[in-house]
């Protein structure tokens, strides 16, 4: 029998053949010991209601813990749990009980929560809970490889298992791999506080998709990869090696109608909240529904809570706060503080502020049915999300979808993922205490026009961005990634064969080369200036540039000083200075800008800076151009180096990141400079000047060729030289080997010419 739908469920047009395997810490299914032996409960959570229709289309598995870790007799609950598999598709993995507890409790929950939530002070590192992360990743990684057939696409869920894409990889090379992650991701000044940190992100890159709650928490992760990896990315793919990793945004819904229908329809619902409207008569109810959990802010609610009722008189036995706080994690220390810290709060508030007929605050510290929460959230005037940071905060949306009628107002936490799409809430920060007092104020007074405009608009959009809209969108998403991955593979580039360049470059009548200088034609060198071209060199780039067929560029990140320095005695150059800022045709010894008087106002911002970092690295040193400014560290200590340069380009990615510049790594420097000074843009100059070549050569080694390599025509002839990853379609392995290529066509334009 296949996976049921639950009830209520979208069932969504079939757009894939292939099974999904979805993998999570937990199941739906939880085994519970009753007085009678063993249970299975049953989690009706957003996640279940999302997964449950897919599987049950693509007739795939889910693989997740059961929540049991007990040794001994398992004969019963081995029962129960091959029940699952037959009934449910479930697969429980099991977890030896020192594993289960150093996973969960140690390093998912004690290590990752804190940091990924940005609570650094809160992290608690143990050798032994880190080999129990890993052991745990390993066994899931067991049980998907047993349950995998070629062509399922698996989906691995959140920072429990931030090691399993790569296992896959390693175990499945070709299998489909997509991660969502449920949680915030850090700030990068954060992250790098984890031990494991390369660990855990390079477990990451194992998939082909990686997905998170909002468009911040992406940047946070790409930002992350600069500063611990040094890996560029762009805005939706890194590359790993030669393939592509996708990069997305998608920010998780809820099934609406699992709340709205238990208003319409349900019965119990209806008698529960016909008996709260009459016990809260003539008071407004705010309601908070969280779990137990520091990064939610319930403390801060409910001083900020104290301060609203001592300083509006007016609001006394007027209004009511009803907490609702799921017990959490309680084998935690922080969490059993936080339960004490909560409790004498919540004393303190009633007891100090309440009256004989009045209780300000109602603290219900356990979970309650989904049709009392229901009725709740209709009954509720405001809603009160303080999350100090939060992935996304369901409980936001789930209070918008049962506000159908446009009544009720959402205070929202701007630190919670769901601010991003729910900007007609009234944002709060719910650090500063006597702001988010006032705005709680407001929500209480705001006229019904507004409330009912900003209602509606959040309750259409929490209606149209459904969980299922979301599980769509992310198999679809892990699908383009898989064929993109194709894609990549079929433009591998190959290596240059000698014989084949010569033949085009001898069959054509108009023939344009382009060549990078430093690591293309020359070896690099420790000082820029003692990379002078050999008189061999200059030899070559006469002999070319003759043939009156042929059009030279020389495009280098040197400055225009430079190049005409070197190569100023060879009649016939296209010279193009700092990356493209600068050009000079062959017809003429004036050099022109490719954009009109550019400012270069910035560089007494960025000068300091790079000065710094000269500063904190011996040997380093910076390189003033006309248009940029490089930090050169070849001389410095390798790894310091490189550690110093990841630091450098992120920072420096950050504060650029609204201005015409940009910094990016190159061979040993970073290197800041304008946009606009790019090969490609400079590539649009030359073929204006030469237009219409009937063979094209262009050879780079840096990602400054890239644009030029991305702007030409599949016919070019684009080389990349050396390893890493390229779009040109062609690799040699060193400078030289390109320069006895080189030669070889050069004699044989010549030879070709007077034969
Ligand atoms: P959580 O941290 O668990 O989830 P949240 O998004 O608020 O946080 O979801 C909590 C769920 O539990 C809601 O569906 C809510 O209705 C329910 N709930 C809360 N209190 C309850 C109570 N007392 N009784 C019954 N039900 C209760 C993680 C991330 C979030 C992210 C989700 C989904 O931390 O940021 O939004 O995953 O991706």
């Amino acid at each position: 029998m296949s996976v049921q739908p639950v009830a209520n469920v979208k069932v969504m047009k079939p757009r894939m053949a292939a099974r999904l395997i979805v993998v999570s810490n937990r199941l739906p299914l939880t085994l519970k010991k009753t007085e009678e032996g063993w249970d299975t409960v049953r989690s009706s959570g957003g996640l279940a209601s999302a997964m449950n229709p897919l599987l049950a289309r693509s007739g795939g598995d889910w693989i997740g813990w059961s929540g049991d870790s007990e040794e001994g007799d398992r004969q019963e609950r081995d029962a129960i749990l091959s029940e699952w598999a037959k009934t449910d598709h479930c697969f429980a993995v099991h977890l030896p009980k020192d594993v289960a507890v150093g996973f969960y409790e140690g390093y998912a929950n004690q290590t990752l929560w804190p940091v990924f939530h940005n609570f650094p002070s809160q992290l608690k590192f143990d050798a032994k809970h880190w080999a129990a992360y890993v052991e745990a990743n390993r066994i899931f990684c067991e049980a998907v490889v047993n349950r995998y057939r070629p062509n399922d696409l698996i989906w691995v869920h959140d920072y429990h298992l931030m090691l399993l894409p790569q296992m896959l990889r390693d175990r499945l090379p070709d299998a489909a791999v997509g991660f969502f992650l449920h949680i915030p991701f850090p700030s990068s000044e954060i992250f790098p506080v984890l031990p494991k940190r390369e660990e855990l992100l390079e477990g990451l890159l194992g998939a082909d998709l990686l997905t998170f709650q909002t468009h911040g928490h992406l940047q946070q992760f790409r930002a992350t990869l600069l500063r611990v990896l040094g890996m560029e990315s762009k805005i939706s793919e890194v590359a790993v090696g030669s393939r592509p990793v996708r990069l997305e945004a998608l920010p998780i819904g809820i099934a609406p109608e699992e709340y709205t229908n238990l208003l319409i329809s349900d019965e119990k619902t209806a008698e529960q909240y016909a008996e709260w409207v009459e016990r809260y008569r003539g008071r407004r109810v705010l309601l908070a529904v969280d779990r137990l959990d520091y990064t939610k802010g319930v403390p801060e609610r409910l001083r900020a809570y104290a301060d609203l009722l001592r300083s509006s008189p007016e609001l006394k036995e007027k209004i009511i706060l009803i907490q609702i706080a799921v017990p959490s994690r309680e084998a935690i220390d922080t969490y059993q503080d936080l339960r004490s810290e909560v409790s004498r709060l919540v004393g303190d508030i009633n007891g100090k502020i309440g009256t004989p007929g009045w209780t300000p605050l109602v603290y219900i510290n356990r979970s309650i049915a989904r049709n009392e929460l229901v009725g709740l959230y209709k009954l509720a005037a405001v809603c009160w999300v303080g999350s100090l940071r939060d992935g996304m905060n369901l409980v936001a949306k789930e209070y918008v979808a049962c506000k159908g009628e446009g009544d009720g107002v959402l205070v929202l936490s701007e630190f919670a993922g769901a601010a991003a799409e729910m900007g007609e809430a009234l944002l709060i920060n719910p650090f500063d205490e006597q702001r988010t007092v006032a705005t709680i104020k407001r929500a209480l007074d705001l006229d019904e026009q507004e409330r009912r405009l900003r209602m509606t608009a959040l309750h259409h959009r929490v209606l149209r961005n459904d969980v299922f809209h979301w599980g769509d969108r992310f198999l679809s998403a892990l699908e383009d990634a898989v064929s993109e991955r194709g894609r990549y593979m079929d433009t591998q580039p190959r290596r240059l064969r000698p014989g084949e360049i010569r033949d085009a470059y001898l069959k054509a009548s108009r023939r344009l080369l382009i060549f990078d200088y430093d690591g293309t034609l020359v070896p690099f060198t420790k000082r820029p200036q003692q990379a002078a071209p050999p008189p061999a060199l200059l030899d070559l780039l006469r002999a070319f540039a003759s043939e009156p067929n042929n059009m030279v560029a020389l495009m280098s990140g040197r400055s225009a000083e430079n190049l005409d320095r070197w190569f100023g005695t060879v009649p016939g150059l296209y010279l193009v200075a700092e990356h493209g800022a600068e050009v000079r045709a062959p017809s003429t010894s004036t050099w022109k800008a490719t954009r009109p008087q550019p400012s270069i106002d910035w560089k007494s911002t960025v000068m300091p800076i790079l000065e710094h970092f000269v500063d904190r690295t011996p040997g380093s040193f910076v390189e003033g151009k006309k248009y940029g400014l490089v930090w050169h560290y070849r001389m410095s200590e390798p790894e310091f180096g490189e550690w110093l340069a990841n630091e450098l380009a992120s920072m420096l990615e950050a504060m650029l990141a609204e201005t015409e510049l940009r910094a990016f790594r190159g061979e040993k420097i970073v290197e800041v400079k304008p946009v606009w000074a790019n090969k490609g843009e400079a590539l649009e100059r030359l073929q204006k000047d030469f237009p219409d070549p009937d063979f094209t050569l262009a050879a780079g080694d840096d990602r400054t060729d890239e644009d030029l390599f991305e702007r030409l025509s599949t016919n070019a002839w684009t080389v990349h030289v050396g390893t890493g990853v390229t779009r040109a379609s062609f690799v040699v392995p060193d400078f030289q080997f390109l320069r006895r290529i080189l030669e070889w066509l050069a004699g044989s334009g010549v030879a070709d010419r007077a034969s």
